[in-house]
């Protein structure tokens, strides 16, 4: 069966518009009772054929396939096998994370004894009610498709429907097909058909005509409208058909974490980014525009501001979306497409209504551009003293980016700041995961971007935090020749937290990495001394640790001449933060507290959830 699988899996092509090619580029995995004398041998035996690739962490794993998929436009992906039990669990969060940003990863756990007889075996865990659950169950609410092969031949029909998943733009995300121990031993006469090339065609789907009339109707009769440039535009490979769309109509464009990138950010319609993080510009257009064509988003809260974005009254939204579920949020005309096919009808349309914003509008957008510009101008300039604060230090490493090399980053206090200080020249360039923001994504994320574009150096930005929590997959990108740039900022602690626990009120250390003081119970005591430097080289890589602008521009440029990973360790400020601009973002405060700053925070609170909208 663990033959089987592996045999279908390297017969299995992706094509999209007249581009094939294979959809696995091989498995990680880390081995275990549960999968060692099935898929290890199955792999064994196809090792030149369908590639293994080791790895630190099971989370960490999934990660690099989701960022390879990511950087890959959701053309190419990576399976991953587990043992049984925490090596499979270990992968939840990971499934998670691919699922809620909707990039294909196919999942391989091991699964406990179908037959049941040696039951129960290592790892597993026993229910009195049933025995017919394993951790693996699970993954039922992370995945988009799960299924168990309780008999070797359930793979004829598994493995096509898990296809069918991994490779539709509307349903793509994490995938999950639980591998029982002795059923991967076991065999079966499988139809040689089933072994056969397999082309899965990606679809352009193409938006209703009638909603398209409407559509159209709408943009023309619209005064102030504001494009959401969102993630499906990259993965529809959609920028220049926005380009065109933003051109021909004037209507100037923001950007989400996972739409960054897809216009350069001095394109003349580029407002930046949007929503809670977002810039003055784009918030201050979002917040009087009549009309919102959100391509390819999720509409999170961080995009909308808790919905707060949007204030004019009569402010309507046509979502353009492969995903149903997304195109008929805030109430929107939902046209259900692909973002590429739906721009260019939606371009053609407009173009032969003779439709184009006002030149009050351009106008006013221009004038937000350029004071939005020069703010991050000053942003990436303002020097703190005596350490570098983070947004020069985004500042610097922008700089010392090309323009087709990946940053990448997930968590803490860095995804902020980079979506309103970073510049993105190119699609793909901004590498994100905020949609889960899931702390341990940023190393294991980057060498999934790398594994996809070798040729390009790929920085990524983590936190001390996010470092602790999950850098292992450092020593695969030295095993594997796949080299990043690591930048780690180290601010003594889980810094975004802190701020936003400061914010409603609370006067903690919670959130710092402190000793704790005997005497008073507290963690008020001297700061960890955390030598992170001793912790990467001994993985391992080549360490810099600059304090200042010069040193951290020469350790960039020597991290460049490198011929492996670097990891550039440097302090910033933990208290110089970048402010927020017109924007929100619900956290509800305690509604009972003896703290005067909570009982201030919580009227702030209340105060500000009043701009909530409904959008029924
Ligand atoms: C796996 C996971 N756990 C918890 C969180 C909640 N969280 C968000 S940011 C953050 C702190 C991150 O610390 P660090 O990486 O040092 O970044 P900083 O906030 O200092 O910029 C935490 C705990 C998360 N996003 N992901
Ligand atoms: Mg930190």
């Amino acid at each position: 069966m663990a033959q089987a699988t592996i045999a279908f899996l390297s017969q299995q092509f992706v094509e999209r518009d007249g581009r094939e090619m294979p959809f696995f580029v091989g498995i990680f995995g880390i081995f275990g009772h549960g999968n060692v004398a099935g898929l290890g041998e199955a792999l064994e035996q196809s090792t030149h054929t369908f590639r293994y690739y080791q790895a630190r962490n099971e989370q960490g794993m999934v990660h690099a396939a989701t960022a390879f998929a990511k950087r890959n436009n959701r053309l190419r992906a990576f399976a991953c096998t587990t043992s049984i039990g925490p090596g499979a669990t270990n992968m939840l969060t990971g499934a998670a994370t691919a699922t809620v940003n909707r990039l294909p990863v196919l999942l391989l756990p091991g699964d406990i004894f179908a037959t049941r007889q040696v039951a129960p075996v290592l790892q597993q865990l026993e229910r009195p009610e049933s025995q017919d659950v394993s951790v693996n169950d699970c993954f039922k609410p992370v995945s988009r498709y799960w299924d168990r092969i309780n008999r070797p031949e359930q793979l004829v029909t598994a493995l096509p429907a898990a296809m069918r998943v991994l490779t539709s733009p509307a349903e793509t995300g994490a995938v999950t097909i639980a591998l029982p121990q002795d059923v991967q031993a076991e065999s079966f006469a499988f139809p040689e058909r089933f072994f056969a090339k397999r082309v899965h065609h990606i679809q352009r789907a193409r938006p209703d005509s009638e909603l398209l009339s409407t559509a159209i109707d709408w943009i023309s009769k619209s005064k102030q409208p504001l494009v959401i440039c969102g993630g499906g535009v990259l993965y529809s490979e959609a920028a220049q058909a926005l380009d065109a769309f933003a051109s021909a109509t004037g209507i100037p464009v923001s950007e989400t974490q996972a739409g960054k990138g897809a216009l350069p950010w001095d394109h003349p319609r580029n407002v930046g980014p949007i929503g809670a993080t977002g810039g003055s510009a784009a918030n201050l257009l979002a917040r009087d525009a009549d009309l919102i064509i959100a391509i390819g988003t999720r509409l999170s809260d961080f995009t909308t501001a808790s919905k707060t974005a949007f204030q004019h009254p009569e402010v309507r939204f046509i979502n353009l979306n492969v995903a149903e579920l997304d195109a008929h949020k805030h109430a929107a005309l939902p046209l259900v497409a692909d973002a590429r096919v739906g721009l260019e009808l939606l371009t053609e349309a407009v173009q032969a209504s003779g439709f184009r914003v006002s030149n009050a509008h351009t106008q006013r957008l221009e004038r937000l551009r350029q004071e939005w510009n020069e703010e991050v101008d000053r942003l990436r300039t303002t020097s703190a003293t005596p350490r570098l604060s983070q947004a020069e230090v985004i500042g610097i490493v922008n700089d010392a980016a090309e323009a087709e090399d990946v940053v990448v980053c997930a968590a803490g206090g860095l995804p902020g700041d980079l979506l309103k200080l970073w510049r993105a020249q190119t699609p793909g360039s901004y590498h994100l995961e905020y949609g889960y923001s899931c702390m341990g994504y940023e190393i294991a994320g980057g060498l999934g971007a790398k594994m996809a574009r070798p040729d390009r150096e790929v920085f990524v930005m983590v936190g001390d935090g996010s470092y602790l929590m999950l850098s292992g997959e450092l020593t695969t990108s030295i095993q594997e020749g796949l080299k990043l740039i690591v930048v780690l900022l180290d601010n003594h602690g889980f810094g975004c937290i802190h701020g936003l626990a400061d914010s409603v009120g609370e006067h903690n250390t919670f959130n710092q990495f402190r000793f704790r003081d005997q005497s008073s119970g507290l963690l008020s005591g001297e700061p960890l001394p955390i030598d992170f430097a001793a912790n990467a080289a001994s993985l391992g890589a080549a360490v810099l640790c600059p304090v200042d602008r010069a040193g951290l521009e020469a350790a960039l440029g020597q991290a460049r001449r490198n011929n492996g990973t670097t990891v550039i360790v440097l302090e910033v400020d933990a208290e110089q933060r970048v402010p927020g601009y017109e924007s929100w973002w619900d956290v509800p405060v305690a509604s009972v507290s003896p703290s005067e700053s909570v009982q201030q925070a919580r009227r702030d609170y209340e105060e500000h959830r009043t701009r909530e909208r409904w959008f029924i």
